[in-house]
């Protein structure tokens, strides 16, 4: 496996200096920031971000992500337009080194939670997904923990309005398309795909998902069998879902060279609906088994990208959720201990 951490680019509050000091990270995990989703990414803001990687010692070899604009998803008129951008994308960061690219097919919101600094036993704090609190939000009126800067209350409502229309199948039959236009673009540069999964993995008010579950993955690749058509094992998303068998989805999609990409976290199941809650990597904290996770995908050779995904806030550090530097530098080194420990048990 190849140890990376997120970097969100120079304004990023923790430094490069400080990601290469993480044990065993050889790459990070970045995106172009500068143009609005849709739009082509410029070679000099690509090449900014590698020039600015090496310069101490890392690769940027995973891109998370190129967004997919929502008229893609809906199969609005000007999608051609939007989806050959994307395709321009995919030649962009192939040029610079990118070997893989996280995205998603999630229609409006990307990721979802109803509580920010959910304050632990221990007194960190962590993300969390209350399904009571859930219930209280109205749609008509939201205002999302996180979220609300992200677009105008008319924007969303004109958005909300546009997916009343889009079933499940629909939107599946709009990512197909998407997905025929854009695969042999990855298979000429060599550039893989890896679709994060739907976070939390169940339809949010009354928008659909598609990416909730092994059903429908095994649908996708059936549609669009290229091995560049792949995923980011993201295990809090699709964990987050108690059907979900992780170390079964593991062992059979890195069996099948599909995972590209491991997301790797814990989620605690809080309660008999849906609740959650973000908790430290160890499978102790969580309702996850880290080491049977690992070891599913070890066994079945994989040799992707992982990156340890969101932590806590701990040691008093705050800034943006889910993305401190501290607990997600813990979760690299736990999980390098995982792999290592899993490989030389297996002799690999
Ligand atoms: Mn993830």
């Amino acid at each position: 496996m190849k140890m990376t951490f997120r970097w969100y680019g120079e304004k990023d509050s923790i430094p490069l200096e400080y990601i290469r000091q993480i044990p065993n990270v050889q790459s990070v995990v970045t995106a172009v920031y500068d143009v609005p989703v849709g739009e082509v990414w410029s070679d000099a803001s690509m090449q900014k971000l590698k020039d600015l990687a090496a310069a101490k010692g890392l690769k940027a070899e995973v891109i998370e992500s190129i967004p997919v604009h929502e008229d893609i998803k809906l199969g609005r008129g000007d999608r051609d337009r939007y989806i050959a951008n994307y395709c321009e994308n995919i030649r962009v960061v192939a040029r610079h080194g990118v070997k893989c690219v996280c995205y998603n097919f999630m229609p409006v919101f990307d990721w979802l939670r109803t509580e920010m600094a959910h304050v632990n036993p221990d007194g960190s704090t962590s993300l969390a997904y209350s399904a009571e609190d859930f219930k209280k939000i109205d749609p008509t009126n939201l205002h999302l923990p996180g979220w609300d800067e992200s677009y105008t209350p008319e924007e969303l409502q004109g958005l909300l309005k546009a997916y009343k229309n889009v079933s499940h199948e629909q939107l599946f039959e709009n990512f197909v398309y998407f997905l025929e236009k854009i695969i042999p673009v990855c298979e000429e540069t060599g550039v893989v795909m890896a679709l994060h999964p739907d976070d939390p993995p169940w339809d949010v008010f009354g928008l659909p998902r598609i990416v909730s579950s092994e059903a429908d993955l095994d649908k996708l690749f059936a549609a669009v069998p290229s091995k560049c058509n792949g995923i980011t094992l993201c295990t809090g998303s699709f964990g987050a879902g108690r059907k979900n068998d992780l170390v079964h989805m593991a062992a059979k999609y890195a069996a099948q060279g599909r995972v590209h990409f491991a997301h790797l976290r814990n989620v605690l199941w809080t309660d008999d609906a849906d609740s959650f809650c973000e908790v430290g990597h160890c499978s102790s904290y969580g309702s996850l088994d880290m080491a049977a996770i690992v070891r599913a995908l070890v066994e079945n050779g994989f040799d992707g990208y992982v990156r340890p995904d969101h932590g806590r806030s701990i040691f008093g550090e705050t800034g943006k959720g889910g993305y401190g530097l501290y607990d997600r530098a813990l979760g690299a080194a736990y999980l390098n201990g995982l792999f290592e420990a899993t490989e030389k048990a297996l002799g690999k």
